[in-house]
């Protein structure tokens, strides 16, 4: 049986009463102000939810002296990495965060480490690297790129907007990750794990396979703020587009003032301890993603037209 609860980060009794009520084995803290951007915007707020948000969980579970049957997870990032100072990233790597975002994980991280030690509390750190899947949030890089380009295959829209192409991201499928976090509550030890794919790829490419997905070849165009995509060939009949059409555009609105410019993991001791591999690579996620964003957009078509009465069709 299942129940929802309100609940709010921010809100030490509201947590304290909760964990109370519900006496658990597990509590997986996946609750945060996630936007990387956005926590340039509301560095304060982030700072509370993300951080201090982690300090009353695990303050609630040592007042209510539940430390030593409650299994704390920790979803830890690897924005901690940031301006990275080893390549691939390890559980060893010193961090160097380049956002608010970032700055409070990593109070997040440290004081989950540091109630493990004081207190004994098994409390973890999963160290995931990009992890993405077809419910991804609209405004990260991968959802709003497999959106655009079934909405400009279908031609429900005439072109989108990116901020750094050549940003690198280890990207991973939600699906194998999520595997993962419940495997590490489940070890023998409480210990921090990193979570990663150990292949990166650019913001461009993951643009040029979401488009090939539906028969279309791009080709870039062009430098810095100027550079463009444009459709090159057209391999499938159901998605047809004008060679030489514009479909992407850089708007620097989407700059960081400062970027992470390239993340990769290592993931050899969770690979080696826990026996976690991921099922899918790149060009699976990417497939996943786009099939989904494809049936969707089609039922919005179908929607636009006026076909509401009939929309269980696509479902
Ligand atoms: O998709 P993103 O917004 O994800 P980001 O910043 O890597 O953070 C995500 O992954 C972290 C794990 O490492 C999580 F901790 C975090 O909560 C979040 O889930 O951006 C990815 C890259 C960036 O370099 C960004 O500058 O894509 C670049 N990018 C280029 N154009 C864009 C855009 N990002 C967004 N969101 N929107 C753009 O138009």
């Amino acid at each position: 049986m299942y129940f929802l609860h309100y609940g709010d980060m921010t809100d030490s009794t509201n947590l304290i009463r909760l964990i109370q009520e519900i006496q658990p084995d597990e509590i997986y803290n996946l609750a945060a102000m996630s936007h990387v951007h956005v926590s340039f915007e509301i560095p304060e707020y982030t700072a509370n939810a993300d951080g201090i948000g982690t300090l009353r969980i695990l303050d609630a579970v040592r007042l209510l002296g539940l430390e030593k049957k409650t299994r704390i997870y920790q979803a830890s990032t690897s924005e901690l990495f940031g301006k990275v100072q080893e390549i691939p990233q390890t559980e060893k790597t010193p961090f160097y965060p380049r956002s608010p975002y970032a700055v409070a994980k990593m109070y997040a991280y440290w004081i989950t480490v540091n109630y493990r030690e004081a207190y004994g509390m098994y409390a973890c750190n999963g160290i995931l690297f990009n992890h993405e899947s077809p419910i991804r949030g609209e405004t990260f890089v991968t959802r709003k790129i497999t959106r655009a380009t079934s909405r400009i295959a279908l031609g429900l829209q005439d072109k989108f907007y990116l901020g750094n192409l050549d940003a690198q991201r280890d990207w991973g499928h939600a699906k194998d990750y999520v595997r993962m976090m419940w495997m590490i509550l489940q070890a023998d030890e409480a210990e921090d794990w990193v979570i990663a794919t150990g292949k990166t790829t650019t913001v461009r490419d993951f643009v040029r396979m979401s488009f090939l997905e539906v028969g279309i070849d791009l080709e870039f165009k062009g430098e810095g703020v100027n550079e463009k995509g444009f459709v090159k060939t057209c391999n499938l009949e159901e998605f047809q587009l004008p060679i030489g059409k514009e479909v992407l555009n850089i708007d620097p609105r989407y700059f960081r003032p400062t970027e992470v410019d390239l993340l990769i993991g290592d993931a050899s001791k969770a690979n080696n301890k826990l026996g976690w591999f991921p099922e899918y690579d790149l060009k699976g996620l990417v497939k996943d993603m786009m099939q989904s964003d494809i049936k969707l957009m089609k039922k919005q078509q179908y929607l636009e037209k006026g076909g509401y009465k009939t929309l269980n069709y696509f479902e």
